[in-house]
């Protein structure tokens, strides 16, 4: 065998037998994994505010939950480590974006689009980078939310 190869072939097992046994097994495909993992086994959780820009539409299934969600100064990248972005701002800049898998506990039917939400973001990183949202919760309508980034936020 290639000694890099085996090399590899280790760390995988090594990595799959930390990863797995905490979670059911079956035979979901990677992606759906990774999602699963989002809602019942985060490396992170963060709490964060934004405005409902779409919800789903049940006729449509290519339709969405979009959030334009407030800068999450102390978000991890895909390695773990706090992300900073090309201009120095560290974490997930303000931004809109799909959220595609919710937990049991998230009714989409009790909001509309413009809403103010908080919501509990949880992120996976194993096997491959996911998220998902375990909890939402309206906000008054005069809460304040702002789009812009901290350039010199402590994470
Ligand atoms: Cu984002």
């Amino acid at each position: 065998m290639i000694p890099h190869l085996h090399t590899a072939i280790v760390a995988t097992l090594v990595a799959a037998a930390v990863t797995l046994p905490a979670c059911k097994k079956g035979t979901e495909t990677p992606a759906a994994k990774s999602s699963m993992n989002a809602l019942a086994h985060p490396n992170e959780t963060y709490t964060v505010r934004g405005i409902i820009e779409t919800l789903p539409d049940p006729a449509d299934p290519r339709t969405q939950l979009t959030i334009h969600h407030e800068h999450i100064p102390n978000f991890k990248g895909k390695s773990g480590n706090l992300h900073v972005n090309s201009d120095g701002v560290t974490g997930m800049k303000a931004m809109t974006m799909p959220f595609d898998t919710l937990g049991p506990d998230v009714m989409l039917d009790q909001f509309q689009v413009g809403d103010k939400v908080e919501f509990v973001l949880n992120i996976a990183r194993e096997p491959t980078m996911s998220m998902a949202i375990v909890k939402m919760t309206k906000l008054p309508a005069d809460t304040p939310i702002s789009f812009d980034n901290k350039p010199n936020a402590e994470p």
